[in-house]
């Protein structure tokens, strides 16, 4: 069981811990914001004294946002479970999940707005009233505005149920430089499936599935509790799983199979398998030729991928890269290749993903159980959820400050998430615009994009930064102003679509009163529309007045979904559209209507139009690969000060394999200084032959900056204070993994 902390020590450490004139940590209850609560739906701040009642919500401890159940008392929550009717996760939720409360009350959260009285990074703050905070910012982004335009602003986000409201605000301010931290995780993976399959919403049956291949999707560590729970229920039925990762990983340590692949090198690896499935015949001829285009080329392709050259690539033996290539083959069709989740590691990533879809292609796994399948979502087959009545929007003032979906720059990243890497460059050059106002929310770029020290310039030249977040972030710390937005458990969300084989919504409720002057993101963004002339835009009373409207073309009453938390359009069965009859129409929305193993998009633009291998970058002689990946007791950087999840994992070390390790005189637990590109990094060091030789690793997410983050600030390694910030030209991701480190004891 987690620790408590108690009342006592929650004093203790914002007095002795903290250099940010926040208020303490125990401060008057404020009554819940949202109104009078839907039937059904508990109403925090008048339940009945001493009695236990269950509030049905999502979690927000990372974006995956499993249902739970709240039980609450006395307007504290006492416990967090999983929904028990929610089949995806068998009713669990993770270590992070629960660690909920320890997050709801960490005495370094902050729960009044701040302005900035001391230089930028300091952490000096001054507690404002919101009015005072919204007029600040009003006041320079109207500024900003007049003498720059619209453009000016840029506002980023990591993608969460709030986000209609900062669309909102930013489209109607003007601005095209909306922005997500797409390009820091998943951006070459859906690139490629929007390429192959013409659309993004492609997801994978883990339950049901006999094989899975996945190249360093660490299920079983970086969690997603309904894949997680998938995946162990077919490995339960007997299921094989190859794992394949250059780092021992709990995800290895189950698999049937682990191959410790050299790093950056997995495209030779399916290619191998491509040529293998082709050469012996061991691929659907059928579903290649209904539901595919470009099966020649890509044959021509991998004519010479052989095993025994993938081998020379991999370090994998070809024997068995014949042996799971043929397994794969054998299992076809409940064999899957894992399309990945973070895949802003190498170069060669977007066409290592094409080359994953194309192994999935021909495993004729599309739209039948274990296999992969399109998300069946509200909008097609139900309903498209509803929203709040606003006037249209202005036309955005200038193209993308970043080229993301602007011909002749980065035509195939996603407009709609562009490239966070690219704003410092943009803000310090003033090319191809200026940009002058940012306002980061639920979003900390210090400590999630690579070239810190660039990303910090930059910021030394606005007029206006702002944080919108539960702590001080990095980002905070250098912030203007920062907004406190309310926890997840004292907050209600708008409706959000969590499809998968059948359409379903999810919505988040609240389940005590926010603390301190805390305010939900649907208030934050009225209220500082308001203050800045926009107000016409956010013309709802309430977050109440909001979920009516989205839910007003379902047929579903507000009561009904906070009664069960979620909501599925009764009568819909898990669908496969090649359940039953395995040459069904399955319509792709791509040129050709099928899924391009070659693609003439990518021809025109000049890229390769089938994967072909291209090699890591070269290590050089003494250095070391970086690479990083996340534990399963935190989420990125989000939680490491979250106090049950810092007592779990306080640190990060630095993997380094026993081999270099004596050549360098470093033992287990020594303390050790990373360098690169003229910056460095100290952290410990733990020596393990789980890391290849030629590879340091450390988990991402500490050697923070925010004075406000009182137990993690200057502990650890952080991958992004080394990093540089390179772009992929054709996705427009980082690459990530492709830096070099110099190790010494220090
Ligand atoms: N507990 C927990 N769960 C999480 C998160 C979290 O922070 N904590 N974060 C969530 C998010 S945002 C994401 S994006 C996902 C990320 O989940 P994953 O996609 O699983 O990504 P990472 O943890 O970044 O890295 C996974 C592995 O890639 C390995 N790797 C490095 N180089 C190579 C290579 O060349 N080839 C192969 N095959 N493997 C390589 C690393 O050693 C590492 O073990 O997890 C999500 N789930
Ligand atoms: N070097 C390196 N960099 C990486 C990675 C890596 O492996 N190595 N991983 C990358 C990946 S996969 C990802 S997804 C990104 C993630 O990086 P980010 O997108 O920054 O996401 P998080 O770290 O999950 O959380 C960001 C912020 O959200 C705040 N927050 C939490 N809950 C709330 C809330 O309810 N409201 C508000 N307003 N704020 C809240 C947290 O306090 C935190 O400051 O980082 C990427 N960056
Ligand atoms: S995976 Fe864990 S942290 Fe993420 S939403 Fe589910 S329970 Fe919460
Ligand atoms: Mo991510």
């Amino acid at each position: 069981m987690a620790p408590t902390t108690s009342r006592r020590t929650f004093l203790q450490v914002t007095a002795a811990g903290t250099t940010l004139a926040v208020a303490p940590a125990v401060l008057p209850r404020l009554p819940a914001l949202s109104g009078e609560p839907p039937a059904g739906q508990v109403n925090p701040a008048r339940s009945t004294p001493g009695k236990q009642t269950k509030v049905l919500s999502a979690c927000e401890m990372c974006t995956v946002r499993c249902p739970i159940v709240v039980r609450v008392r006395d307007g504290e929550v006492v416990r967090i479970e999983g929904n028990p009717k929610e089949k995806a996760t068998h009713g669990a939720i993770c270590a992070r999940g629960n660690a909920g409360i320890s997050l709801l009350r960490d005495p370094d959260r902050v729960r009044t707005p701040l302005i900035r009285v001391g230089e930028r990074g300091e952490g000096k703050f001054r507690q404002a009233s919101w009015e005072e905070a919204y007029r600040f910012i009003a006041e320079r982004l109207t500024q900003v505005k007049q003498r720059y335009g619209p453009q000016a602003l840029a506002m980023a986000r990591r993608p969460s149920a709030t986000d209609p409201f900062l669309v909102t605000f930013g489209k109607a301010f003007g601005t095209p430089n909306l922005f997500t931290h797409e390009s820091t995780c998943p951006m070459a993976r859906n690139v490629a499936l929007e390429v192959s399959y013409g659309t993004a919403g492609v997801a994978i049956d883990y339950g049901k599935l006999d094989y899975l291949v996945s190249f360093g999707r660490n299920h079983f560590e970086t969690i997603a509790v309904p894949q997680a729970q998938g995946l162990v229920g077919a490995l339960g039925r007997g299921a094989q799983l190859v794992y394949v990762d250059p780092r021992h990983t709990p995800t290895a340590a189950a698999a049937t199979t682990w191959l410790q692949i050299r790093p950056g090198t997995d495209l030779a690896l399916v290619l191998a398998m491509l040529h293998v499935l082709i050469a012996e015949g061991l691929y659907d001829h059928d579903f290649v030729q209904r539901y595919t285009h470009g099966f020649a080329e890509l044959a021509e392709a991998v004519k010479e991928c052989t095993p025994d050259w993938a081998a020379k690539q991999t370090g994998i033996p070809a024997a068995k890269i014949r042996e799971v290539a043929g397994a794969f083959g054998l299992a076809r069709p409940r064999a899957v290749a894992d399309f990945g989740w973070y895949t802003a590691g190498y170069a060669n990533e977007f066409q290592l993903r094409r080359a994953i879809i194309a192994l999935n292609a021909l495993a004729g796994n599309l739209e039948v159980p274990g296999g992969t399948f399109l998300i069946k979502g509200m909008k097609k087959y139900a309903a498209e959820l509803g929203s709040w009545k606003k006037p249209k929007f202005p036309k955005a003032s200038a193209p993308r400050v970043d080229g993301a979906g602007v011909p002749g720059r980065f035509p195939l990243a996603p407009a709609k998430d562009g490239l966070i890497q690219a704003l410092p460059d943009a803000i310090i050059t003033g090319q191809p615009y200026p940009v002058r106002a940012f306002i980061a929310s639920r979003f900390d770029p210090l400590a999630a994009v690579p070239d810190q020290a660039r990303m910090i310039e930059a910021f030394g030249r606005l007029d206006l930064l702002v944080s919108i977040d539960v702590y001080v972030s990095d980002t905070g710390a250098y912030a203007d102003v920062v907004l406190p937005e309310c926890t997840y458990l004292e907050r209600t969300d708008p409706v959000f679509d969590v499809s998968g084989l059948v359409p379903k919504i999810r919505y988040r409720q609240q389940a005590v009163p926010p603390q301190g002057e805390a305010r939900p993101g649907w208030r934050i963004y009225k209220e500082l529309a308001e203050a800045t002339g926009i107000g016409e835009y956010f013309g709802y009373r309430d977050i109440d007045e909001v979920i009516a409207a989205q839910l007003a073309p379902l047929g579903v009453s507000p009561q009904q979904l906070a009664a069960s938390g979620q909501w599925a359009p009764p009568g819909f069965a898990p669908l496969y559209l090649r359940g039953k009859d395995p040459t069904a129409a399955v319509k792709l929305p791509t040129a050709s209507g099928k899924i391009e193993l070659a693609s003439e998009e990518l021809a025109g633009l000049g890229i390769e139009p089938v994967p072909r291998y291209r090699p890591p970058a070269q290590r050089p002689p003494d250095r070391f690969r970086l690479v990083q990946g996340k534990c399963a007791v935190h989420t990125n950087s989000a939680t490491a000060n979250v106090p049950w999840l810092h007592e779990l994992r306080p640190d990060n070390e630095l993997w380094i394999h026993p081999t270099p390790a004596a050549r360098l005189g470093i033992r287990d637990g020594d303390r050790v200084v990373v360098r690169a590109g003229g910056h460095q990094q100290h952290g410990k060091a733990k020596v393990t032959d789980g890391i290849s030789e030629d590879t340091v690793f450390a988990y991402h997410g500490w050697g923070r900056l925010s004075p406000g983050l009182t137990r993690v600030r200057g502990r650890g390694i952080s991958g992004n204070a080394l990093l540089p910030a390179t772009t992929d030209p054709v996705t427009g991701s980082l690459i990530m993994r492709e830096t070099f480190v110099e190790v010494v004891k220090s």
